[in-house]
């Protein structure tokens, strides 16, 4: 495989499988990501000239000529519009074909990011036991486009249609080393501030203690991701992928914890001292008896 990028911490491959042993393989009782070769049958089907996509439209962020190339959920960052259009011409704008007027400038890209796929793409597809029946989401992606690290607290099955991939996927032991944040008023949440392409090491020190897996995504490929496994993808080519969520898992929702632990704190700064102290010795019991019960 190609190098992507000279990584500050030591990068192996995720484990991949073929044949018999991709379609028998048990997922969930693997404990890491796992690239099963060659999965999907007939993946020519969804190539984009295909009519596969005739009557198709989907929402287009377009990704402003001024953000920088590292684009991370693009929706939502910076001057980015989002446009609904056909696919047909969301193929034309990505190769540059047809006579379409730019929407924000010269340079602009753009990425379909987990729009609600229609069912006449995912039934194409053989989806692996435990794959949600419905809920599934498609990506159409401009080459270049990089969705910066994040996890998801559902299992994921991402089947990789067209084009090429590169998948940098880290452990969720690596939470701390990641600087996450769970903003959910701005939608930055489950994110990693760290550029993993060119750390800040004075602003995020414990980079250094990563180790990442990686791999390219080809079309026909499968990519299981475990939950809360970190996840940054780049679009080499074209892209176009598929995801379906794992079904019937329970998770907790840590943006939650952390809106409320940010909104206690204000209110806790608020108290008269005294009154900070009880706040402070309940916390702490708190803190100590979870301590306790994960020790046992
Ligand atoms: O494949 C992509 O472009 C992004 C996929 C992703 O980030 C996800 O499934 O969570």
């Amino acid at each position: 495989m190609a190098i992507i990028a000279n990584w500050a911490f030591p990068v192996s491959h995720v484990p991949e499988l073929r044949g018999e042993e991709a379609f028998s393989v048990k997922l969930f009782e693997q404990k890491q990501p796992v690239v099963l070769r060659n999965y999907i049958d007939n993946v020519e089907n969804f190539a984009p000239h295909s009519d596969i996509w005739s009557g198709i439209t989907g929402k287009v962020t377009v990704i402003s000529p001024d953000n920088p190339a590292v684009t991370a959920r693009a929706g939502q960052s910076g001057d980015n519009v989002i446009v609904e259009m056909t696919v047909t011409e969301i193929f034309e704008r990505i190769s540059g074909l047809g006579n379409h007027p730019f929407i924000l400038g010269e340079g602009e890209r753009y990425y379909v990011f987990g729009n609600q796929s229609p069912a006449k793409l995912t039934d194409l597809v053989r989806w692996p036991i435990g794959a949600m029946d419905s809920d599934k989401s498609m990506y159409i992606t401009a080459a270049g486009v990089l969705t910066k690290a994040h996890y998801d607290r559902h299992t994921a099955f991402l089947m990789h249609l067209y084009g090429k991939k590169h998948v940098l996927l880290l452990s969720p032991k690596y939470f701390q080393q990641l600087y996450p944040i769970h903003d959910t008023v701005t939608g930055n949440d489950r994110r990693s501030l760290v550029n993993l392409r060119s750390p800040d090491f004075k602003a995020h020190p414990r980079v250094v203690e990563l180790e990442a897996m990686e791999t390219v995504l080809e079309p026909g490929d499968m990519l299981f991701i475990p939950s809360n496994w970190w996840h940054e993808i780049e679009a080499m080519e074209v892209s176009i992928s598929l995801r379906s969520n794992a079904e019937n898992e329970t998770f907790f929702r840590l943006e939650e914890i952390f809106s409320h632990l940010e909104k206690c704190s204000e209110l806790i700064s608020q108290l008269p001292p005294e009154q900070r102290i009880f706040v402070s010795e309940r916390t702490k019991a708190a803190l100590n008896q979870l301590r306790r019960e994960d020790n046992t």
